[in-house]
């Protein structure tokens, strides 16, 4: 099969199951893995959409313990005995009794070819609808303020009636709203200097274990009732749509004084530590989301990021590298226990930033990366950007239930020739060991299974793997044998029911030592996507030049394995067209803000990471490699171009997208056009027609966008143009001259070499 025809054949297996493998032919010897350079891994999105498969509802067959796995296509079924052998530990089970008329041609739905991927609707109820906590910042300008709160009053409307809601505001001092105490508002006040212990926020709530006791415990089948005392600040939101909607009018902005000279009082992290112990104790392990709107930094109490004294400027990368950081660990340390204790719970913690300002979300990411919660960077709530992206976290189906699960959790099965490494992506991991647990570890590592407490239909988490076989290839029965992935997905459905998403991968086992098979299967798009993430999970603990290193080694090495070249002649190095495009990913990843980070502030980093940390294969590709268009007269539509200085062209509209922004570019001779207002005359409709085009498709490309982009419109020459500027390979700016002269492996790439030099060295 050609190149194009395997692109297309995995491009369907990601539509039916989600998933994409750096390597479709796994190798069937240890050494020969190692020498792949790039590990074997999938990228898995569990909960992608997938309108036609149909929703069991019945319990799931599994194996015998310890291994479970859930029947599937590739089972082998005696229908006549009534058997079905696991392909995963070759275990014989019986068929259960209902499955008694099955015939070759009468199988029942999990069992039939397409259903690599299956989801089943589970008998377990959630143990309570879905619940929202608002935490929000009242140290804002009153136009900002006013915008929030009209997207949180418009937000009711789009909750599931029965959804559990509550407020938390927060300033100088943090307030829990009483919502079930309907005379007049009324709230609970916490010192926004003090750091509280669990206990003692559930006390100062009257929430405490002892006052719970009372309750009846819930009843099997039946979803609990809501709990006592904590129903005083989580009400059904059909219930208290109209005390939470006043509360909300009529916030107002925080009324201490603040000095000239001094950034508002802002309890951030007792904020958040209140919400967290507010469902700490009523609601474990049922499905819900803190979500913070943050208008500015914490500057006062446990998890301050910053000092209050204006002149004092919050920490830069720089400052962090030179260990010059007065607040950050004290800080980091504080938000990360509470993510312990927040994932721990099962609970979802998003953050919405409002705020041209840096809010502190480096030290608070933890809360979102390890509870599969949003991080949605914008400039202030009255943007389009937060109002837009904010709308879009309350998606629904066709059922008009909401796009989000709970609680997840994520498990792999292994056939014995592969075990599981680790996983990158939002997840903590559940300590569980197996026979599929492999000795090494990427990412998360040491477990075969995973809790996500709030999951997506785009949430998409790496799983890397070792093969286990330590000699040579498997002896060979009939034919080549398959190594077997299984994917188990538990979650809260929004619906009230928990349901199992399963997903059955197979793929051929190389032969013999060198079988060009494995070549062959090479996805260098998945590969540079899991390649991506574990260099960003290696440079949030390795310093910044080492992990470039990494990369380099890595390319040179998956170079020298794969390209066909005669020694000492570069100019002989060839690689076949399935590689072709991976060194132009590393050479984009290199350059890009996931591993450069001075241009970014600490904020943006950890924005940056933590959305490429969620997404699918092909939004990856975007974030790391950035698309470039070129509009121009006589031309049919748009055409891409290199990501290349030399694309700017005087008569050519620029659109790129780097994920993030969305950049109209007018060359030279274009902005003088549109300046002089030509689309506007007469004989000039081609030219207004042009100026559209570029727009148009931007609207496309936002449509389904989250969060949604940042959207600029520039000219050559203008100051904005900068971003544009910043994502082209300077091939037409820099010397390449200074290059070549230091044969040293640790100054082969200079920060910003053109990809043609890049690929020089590389051959070299
Ligand atoms: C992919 O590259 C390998 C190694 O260079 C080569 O053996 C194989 O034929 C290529 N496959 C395709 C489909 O281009
Ligand atoms: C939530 O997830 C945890 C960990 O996976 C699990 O132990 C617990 O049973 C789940 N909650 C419910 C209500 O199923
Ligand atoms: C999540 O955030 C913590 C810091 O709070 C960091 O140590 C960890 O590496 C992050 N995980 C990922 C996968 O980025
Ligand atoms: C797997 O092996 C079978 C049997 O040799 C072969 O027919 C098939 O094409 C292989 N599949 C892939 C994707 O290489
Ligand atoms: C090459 O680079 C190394 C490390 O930066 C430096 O010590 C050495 O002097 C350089 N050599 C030349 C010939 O420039
Ligand atoms: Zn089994």
């Amino acid at each position: 099969m050609d190149y194009e025809a395997l692109k297309d054949q995995w491009s369907e297996v990601e539509d039916r199951d989600g998933i994409r493998l750096s390597w479709n032919t796994f190798p069937s010897s240890r050494m020969e893995a190692s020498r792949l350079v790039v590990p074997i891994g999938a990228l898995y999105t569990p909960l992608k959409e997938k309108p036609d498969t149909p929703l069991l509802q019945y319990e799931p067959v599994t194996c015998k313990a310890p291994c479970r796995a859930v029947l599937n296509p590739f089972a082998t079924v005696d229908t006549r005995a009534r058997l079905w052998i696991c392909p995963f530990c070759l275990s014989r089970n019986g068929l259960p009794a209902h499955y008694k008329d099955i015939t070759q041609d009468n199988i029942p739905p999990e069992l039939h070819p397409s259903s690599t991927t299956i989801e089943y609707r589970l008998a377990r109820p959630a143990p309570a609808p879905p619940i929202f906590v608002y935490v929000v910042d009242t140290c804002q300008e009153e136009d900002s303020l006013k915008a929030l709160k009209d997207s949180l009053v418009m937000s009711l409307s789009l909750l599931p009636p029965n959804a559990l809601v509550g407020l938390i505001t927060f300033g100088t001092m943090a307030q829990v709203h009483e919502l079930g105490y309907t005379e007049c508002a009324k709230s609970y006040v916490f010192k926004g200097s003090k750091d509280y212990t669990a206990k003692q926020v559930q006390e100062m709530l009257g929430l405490s274990p002892s006052t719970l006791r009372t309750n009846v415990p819930p009843q099997p089948g039946r979803a609990a009732p809501v709990m006592g005392p904590a129903a005083r600040f989580l009400l059904p939101v059909q219930q208290c749509e109209f005390q939470l909607t006043n509360a909300l009018e009529q916030l107002q902005k925080d009324p201490w004084p603040v000095a000239n000279d001094k950034r508002s009082l802002r309890c951030t992290g007792v904020a958040l530590s209140v919400a967290v112990g507010l469902l700490e104790t009523s609601f474990q392990n049922a499905g819900g989301r803190v979500m913070l709107f943050a208008g500015g930094p914490g500057t006062e109490g446990p998890g301050l990021v910053v000092g209050p004294e204006l002149r004092e400027p919050i920490r830069s990368h720089h400052d962090i590298d030179k260990d010059n950081i007065k607040y950050y660990k004290k800080a980091l340390k504080f938000y990360d226990n509470l993510a312990k204790r927040v994932s721990h719970n099962g609970h979802v913690v998003d953050i919405f930033a409002g705020c041209l300002d840096q809010v502190g979300l480096l030290e608070m990411k933890g809360l979102c990366n390890s509870t599969g919660g949003h991080m949605i960077l914008t400039d202030s709530f009255t943007s389009s950007q937060f109002k837009q992206s904010f709308v879009r976290v309350f998606d629904k189906d066709v059922n008009d239930n909401l796009v989000m699960g709970f609680n997840a959790s994520l498990e792999v099965l292994t056939t014995k020739e592969l075990k599981v490494t680790g996983l990158i992506g939002h997840a903590v991991s559940l300590n569980k060991k197996s026979s599929s647990v492999g000795e090494t570890e990427c990412g998360i590592g040491n477990t075969c299974s995973w809790k996500m407490c709030g999951i997506d239909p785009t949430a998409s988490y790496g799983l890397y793997f070792e093969i286990a076989n330590q000699g040579g290839p498997a002896q060979h029965q009939q034919g080549p044998q398959k190594g077997m992935l299984q994917f188990l997905t538990y979650y809260q459905h929004s619906s009230g029911q928990f349901h199992l998403r399963v997903t059955t991968v197979a793929r051929n086992l190389s032969g013999p030592a060198g079988d060009p098979a494995i070549a062959q299967s090479f996805d260098q798009e998945a590969a540079a996507v899991l390649m991506s993430r574990i260099a960003v999970f290696k440079a949030e603990v390795d310093d910044g030049p080492d992990v470039l290193r990494w990369v380099d080694r890595m390319l040179i090495r998956l170079c020298s394995r794969f390209a066909e070249y005669r020694k000492d002649d570069p100019s002989s190095f060839r690689l076949e067209k399935n590689f072709t495009l991976y060194p132009q990913f590393m050479f984009h990843l290199r350059r890009s803000h996931f591993l450069q980070v001075f241009n970014s502030s600490p904020d943006e980093t950890a924005f940056y990471r933590h959305v490429l940390n969620h997404e699918y294969v092909g939004d990856s590709l975007v974030m790391i490699q950035p698309t470039l268009d070129s509009y121009t007269f006589d031309q049919e539509g748009s055409v891409p171009v290199l990501l290349d200085s030399a694309s700017i062209q005087p008569t050519h509209i620029l659109l790129l997208d780097t994920f993030f922004q969305i950049l109209i570019f007018h060359g030279e001779t274009m902005a003088e056009w549109r300046k002089a207002g030509y689309q506007d005359q007469e004989g000039y409709e081609n030219f207004k027609a042009l100026l559209e085009q570029p727009k148009e498709d931007a609207r496309e490309l936002v449509q389904d966008r989250f969060p949604l982009p940042r959207f600029i419109i520039c000219d050559a020459g203008g100051s904005q143009a900068r971003f544009l500027l910043s994502k082209l390979n300077p091939s037409t700016t820099h010397t390449t001259s200074t290059y070549g002269a230091n044969q040293s492996a640790q100054t082969i790439f200079t920060d910003d070499v053109s990809l043609q030099s890049f690929m020089d060295h590389l051959m070299k």
